[in-house]
């Protein structure tokens, strides 16, 4: 994953070639987890204690059966696989970027990446504090969440928000980054005000540390707490507006190009801008008070992370699919893709403003007729039904493109970053020699845009490692080891041995 950072182009171990790929990269890990997560439905019943799982729904007296421990289980082999991807995108960017290449000469996608993954490194051990308490509490018998045995079971939701809050910056500053890539190549400008993007980003890593307690508002912290949490969480709303309108003052004068992309990247600007303002509505604890537990909430978290993240991650296909796959998306599909998620995606989540605002309670399957919700809420499942149809449009794009795409030069957008030099799809060391970098853009200046496409001439002494498959045995054995606290010591002792022997084997590979 590393390799296919722009302008960041170290080959760390095991990162080349197809198989080491598959194995490397965070989201296939999910993939697995996702695997034995999903097994809980045919082994043990689902998790069904909601995406929080506030104690004690989670306690062995009210989540009989093994649902629970999957899913922490689960949940802390993920920890396991972001953190490994975590340290290696800050090793990366911190140690091994091309000369010249200074921090604040890089692309904003990386910077918002090594925010991202300093997030990851401090939030998810608190995730996984709270899961081993729960554990301890459900194999154990201990009573860490358990109110009979003294515990207070708010320690669940402080430890969780702790963890959660700054997970929501997790998903949303690399869409950021992605968005303040896009905006720029099609805007044919620099990004404005590229240092204040950057420490806006950096501040909000910090401040997603703050706020953690605007999710407990209706829990009674008394009005210290809750003065507190409702300042810090306003504060928040200053570099976040900061970037909106770099982003706008980017695109001002510019000469825009309505691409895929580029649509994408402008729906998230809207969408999310919208999900803020009704965030910065519920950061007011009476209003909060009000809102908590309706479908107000429902809609201001899919404006912030389907109108946000999912809108920032279609931009970043569209932008990088010719260069990771050397073929265009189709755009006629690609156009009808957005406008229909545009559409259905307001379709579904506007009207929950109002039912919320009506009293509409969450996590409840069906609701008495006459109360005033039953129009909107056919209008959201129409949306959703709708939005489901617009991924599969994008779906057929995207293997149709893989096979029979138009081919895309090297540079199809005349992007300013470095990975634009290369050819497409890029050969697994990148440069064919590692160029030396003088500005930001550096492909939008005479002297970068010709230091780099001579660098990609002559192959110099790049270090190259051989593709392994030992990453992936240690992942299965991980996996197995982990999986063992469900399923006994029958499944946990080979998973044990064969972490060990990946381990083992993919630290004393030959290095050709
Ligand atoms: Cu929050």
């Amino acid at each position: 994953m590393a390799t296919t950072v722009a302008g960041v182009h170290a080959v760390p171990k095991s990162e080349s070639g197809l198989w080491s790929w598959i194995t490397t990269v965070d989201h296939k890990r999910i993939g697995v987890l996702y695997g034995v997560t999903a097994l809980s439905f045919f082994l043990g019943g689902a998790p069904n204690v909601g995406w929080f799982a506030y104690s004690n729904l989670t306690s062995s007296q009210y989540s009989p059966g093994h649902g629970v421990d999957f899913w922490a289980v689960g949940l802390q082999i993920l920890g396991i696989a972001s953190l490994a991807a975590a340290f290696n995108f800050i090793v990366t960017i911190i140690n091994l970027r091309a000369p010249g290449m200074k921090l604040m000469r890089m692309p904003p996608f990386v910077w918002m990446t090594l925010v991202t993954s300093f997030l990851i490194i401090l939030a998810f051990p608190v995730i996984t504090v709270a899961l081993v308490f729960l554990l301890f509490d459900r194999f154990v018998g201990t009573h860490f969440f358990v109110p009979s045995g003294g515990a207070d079971p708010l320690l669940w939701q402080h430890l969780f928000w702790l963890f959660g809050h700054p997970e929501v910056y997790i998903l949303i500053l690399p869409a950021m980054g992605i968005v303040s890539e896009v905006l720029p190549t099609f805007s044919r400008k620099p990004l404005f005000g590229y240092p204040v993007v950057v420490y806006s980003g950096i501040f909000i890593g910090f401040m997603g540390w703050g706020v953690w307690s605007h999710h407990m508002f209706s829990v009674g912290l008394g009005p210290l707490a809750d003065s507190f949490f409702a300042l810090t969480t306003m504060l928040i709303a200053i570099p976040t507006g900061v970037k909106i309108f770099n982003w706008l003052a980017t695109l001002w004068g510019g000469k825009i190009e309505l691409k895929t992309a580029m649509l994408f990247a402008l729906g998230f600007i809207a969408l999310f801008t919208m999900g803020g303002l009704s965030g910065f509505m519920h950061a007011s604890p009476p209003a909060d008070l009000q809102q908590t537990d309706t479908y107000f909430v429902v809609a201001h978290i899919h404006y912030v992370l389907f109108g946000g993240a999912i809108m920032g991650v279609f931009a970043g296909i569209y932008y990088w699919f010719p260069k990771m796959t050397g073929k265009f998306l189709n755009e006629t599909l690609g156009k009808i893709h957005f406008w229909a998620t545009m559409i259905s995606m307001n379709l579904t989540f506007f009207p929950m403003h109002f039912v919320g605002l009506l009293g509409m309670p969450r996590r409840v399957y069906t609701y008495s007729p006459n109360m005033g919700f039953d129009t909107m809420n056919l209008l959201s499942t129409i949306g959703a039904l709708l939005l489901g149809a617009s991924v599969l449009v994008f779906v057929v794009n995207f293997v149709n493109s893989i096979r029979n795409g138009k081919p895309a030069g090297s540079d199809p957008w005349g992007g300013g970053s470095l990975e634009w030099a290369i050819p497409s799809p890029p050969p697994s060391y990148n440069f064919a020699t590692i160029p030396t970098v003088r500005s930001l853009d550096p492909l939008w200046h005479k002297e970068g845009r010709e230091a780099a496409l001579a660098a990609n001439q002559v192959r110099g002494p790049i270090h190259m490692p051989p593709s392994s498959y030992w990453p992936a045995v240690s992942a299965l054995g991980v996996t197995l080891l982990l999986s063992g606290m469900v399923f006994g010591w029958f499944v946990g002792i080979p998973g044990l041995i064969l972490m060990l022997l990946g381990l083992y084997s993919w630290a004393f590979e030959p290095v050709t």
